[in-house]
């Protein structure tokens, strides 16, 4: 307060202060964690309301940058905060908002609010959890300036810093996150704020956002503009992919403050591809504006179908999954007063939307089926064969249940089972190869730890059908052994054990059927991987033994701080493959819950992850061999806690 002596500060501000106080104590009651996502949930704060201003139409260009020591630098060239003096606070506007809690997206009254939806706090908060604030507004020919430091305290009042030309105008937010209450990190990531970046720009046809990040000795710059909105975004996602029509199926139409626009493209792959957006915010869980969507393209394409007389007579209805195969669609809808339900409040509840999705989707769908009769024979034909293959699976299935091989009354041969009936304490290790799996087995635990070893590669489930994944011996023994069945038997709390863990080599084959497991779990077993239950094990990389002493070291660099530690005569042995190590070590350095290290899978951004699997199991093989080169310890998206 020492700087605020030109300031004379009512009980008010008083006030002001003990609002960010209380966001410093408890900072996840405003933002949820203070982990790599609450910091770049600060930065989508500050963004939001950039593109905000956009959306309202007086901006067309927002720009992010990290500068050096992770500083964010936001700029819009919108209208410019508000420089007056508040009413209610008597200070400025400006000041307002980024010190009094909830004085942001409340106040502001606009109409398709980001920054007013899911993750609304508001720039206060922000400031509240920053070592510093920066804002920078130009309007009306001037530019004023004011900086708040230590969690929000204003270091002088908001000032006139200098002239502008009288056409410039916007607002510029430049803030550092406060180590103090970031612990774990306060280095922002560049894939994280580079795909959402991308992602509003494909949201928001016209709007120019780029990106720059300043922390390398090269600057990296990237803009995105997509006139195209999100059937530019649907091709993106389908790039790797054989799409079977060109041009995606778009939709666009409203009901008062309502506005809804569907872009969809099939390609030949099996799995549905379908994201919602809210406002500009991912519906992860879906809601009414999705809901609306799936019962209508079932519907119209039944019905043209149908009407077509492509169906023969004992043709069963095509199902939901039948007309989603292979699809990848995007539903956006803007509303100005959006109810968020579910688990993580991404679940769009306002059921008019339901409604208004369905009578604007199935009046333009049907309209494009009969003036693209070859396209909708497409459609329809890939629905029939779907439906055929997933009656097929059906019968392999049951064929496959009475022999009873995926029940758990017959656990597969190859499974060393643990003791423990406990799925809480009991974990199964998925090893590559009979001789780790043999190692594994004597190593073990054998009360809580069971043993699963895999024979050579494993299918390929973006490339398979059903029954041909039902029929794999490796998915079999995998699917009985973790009891909880898949599909529509799927049943989460059946899992038996509540840590899988994937133990392969160190090297890209290790790598690669990772990726397979990780794939088949992701499409199979999304809960399983939701839930957490999911981890890689870490075998370590090298042996370093002097005289008696023997240490293990899980990456090169650990390697050279050991050798340093050590000095000369060391003996080191590489490790190439699990199958090197004897039980015991493989116990001590990678199954010994007291010393082993976890990585725990976590599906941080399903589209993300959509896309890496895509491209890493595709047809495309160019693309494949570079991301595993370069990722050989795990598919970066779906990222790692
Ligand atoms: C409010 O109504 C009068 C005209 O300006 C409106 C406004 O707030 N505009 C605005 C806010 N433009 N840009 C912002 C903004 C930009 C960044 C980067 C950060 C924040 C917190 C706000």
């Amino acid at each position: 307060m020492e700087n605020r002596d030109d300031y004379s500060y009512t009980s008010k501000d008083i006030q002001v202060l003990e609002g960010l106080e209380a966001v410093r104590k408890r900072p996840g009651m405003y933002i949820a964690t203070t982990s790599s996502r609450g910091l770049h949930h600060l930065v989508w704060e500050i963004v939001d309301n950039a593109i905000d201003e956009a959306l309202a139409g007086y901006a067309d260009r927002v720009s992010v940058k990290i500068l050096k020591d992770n500083i964010i630098e936001v700029t819009d060239n919108g209208r410019g905060m508000p420089v007056g003096i508040h009413e209610k606070t008597g200070i400025s506007t400006v000041e307002t908002i980024f010190t009094v809690l909830h004085a942001g997206g409340k106040f502001g009254g606009g109409a398709y609010k980001v920054s007013g939806g899911l993750h609304g706090v508001g720039a206060s908060v922000v400031n509240a959890l920053s070592e510093f604030v920066e804002v920078n507004v130009k309007i009306n020919g001037k530019e004023y300036y004011v900086r708040f430091e230590n969690g929000g305290k204003t270091v002088a009042p908001l000032k006139e810093i200098g002239k502008c030309s009288p056409h410039e105008h916007g607002t510029t937010v430049r803030f550092k996150a406060d180590p103090l209450i970031f612990t774990e990190t306060t280095v922002y990531d560049y894939e994280t704020l580079y795909n959402r970046l991308q992602e509003l720009a494909f949201l928001n046809p016209f709007l120019k956002i780029d990106f720059t990040d300043e922390r390398g000795e090269e600057p990296k710059f990237v803009e995105f503009e997509y006139e195209g909105g999100i059937s530019e975004y649907v091709k993106f996602l389908n790039k790797d992919k054989k799409v079977m029509f060109e041009e995606p199926i778009y939709v666009k139409g409203g009901e008062g403050d309502i506005q809804v626009e569907i872009a969809m493209q099939y390609n030949d792959g099996f799995n549905a591809n379908i994201y919602s957006f809210c406002n500009n915010v991912n519906t992860q869980e879906g809601g009414t504006h999705e809901d609306g969507f799936r019962n209508t393209l079932t519907r119209v394409i039944n019905n043209y179908a149908k009407d077509q007389n492509m169906m023969k007579k004992d043709d069963e209805l095509l199902q939901g999954d039948d007309v989603r195969e292979g699809i990848t669609a995007i539903i956006s809808v803007k509303h100005p007063d959006p109810q968020y339900e579910g688990q993580t409040k991404t679940k769009l509840g306002n059921s008019e939307v339901r409604r208004i999705v369905s009578t604007i989707f199935s009046e333009q769908l049907d309209r494009f089926l009969m003036e693209n009769p070859a396209t909708a024979k497409l459609i329809v034909d890939k629905a029939l064969i779907a439906s055929k293959a997933r009656m097929a699976a059906k019968k392999a299935r049951e064929l496959t249940r009475r022999k009873n091989s995926l029940e758990i009354s017959s656990l597969p041969g190859k499974l060393a089972d643990c003791s423990s009936r406990d799925p809480q304490l009991s974990e199964i290790y998925i090893v590559e190869g009979d001789s780790a799996g043999g190692s594994a087995k004597q190593g073990r635990n054998s009360k809580y730890q069971a043993i699963l070893p895999l024979r050579g590669k494993i299918l390929n489930v973006e490339k398979a059908r059903l029954h041909q994944i039902f029929d794999n011996n490796e998915i079999r023994s995998m699917i009985t052994a973790f009891g909880c069945g898949i599909d529509d038997e799927f049943d989460i709390t059946k899992l038996r054990y509540h840590k899988i863990v994937i133990m392969t080599d160190a090297d890209v084959d290790g790598a690669h059927i990772r990726i397979l497991l990780l794939t088949f779990f992701y499409r199979f077993f999304k809960e399983v991987l939701e839930g957490g239950y999911v981890y890689i094990a870490q075998p370590p990389l090298y042996r370093a033994q002097k005289g008696n002493v023997i240490k293990y070291a899980y990456s090169d660099d650990e390697l050279d701080k050991i050798k340093a530690e050590f000095g000369e005569k060391i003996n080191i042995q590489r490790y190439k493959g699990l199958g090197e190590m004897d039980p015991d070590q493989l116990w001590e350095t990678t199954m010994d819950p007291e010393v082993r290290i976890l990585k725990q899978v976590n599906v941080d951004n399903a589209m993300e992850a959509d896309k890496i699997f895509s491209m890493l199991m595709g047809d495309e093989v160019e693309p494949r061999k570079q991301y595993i080169i370069e990722n050989a310890h795990f598919v970066k998206n779906l990222d790692i806690v």
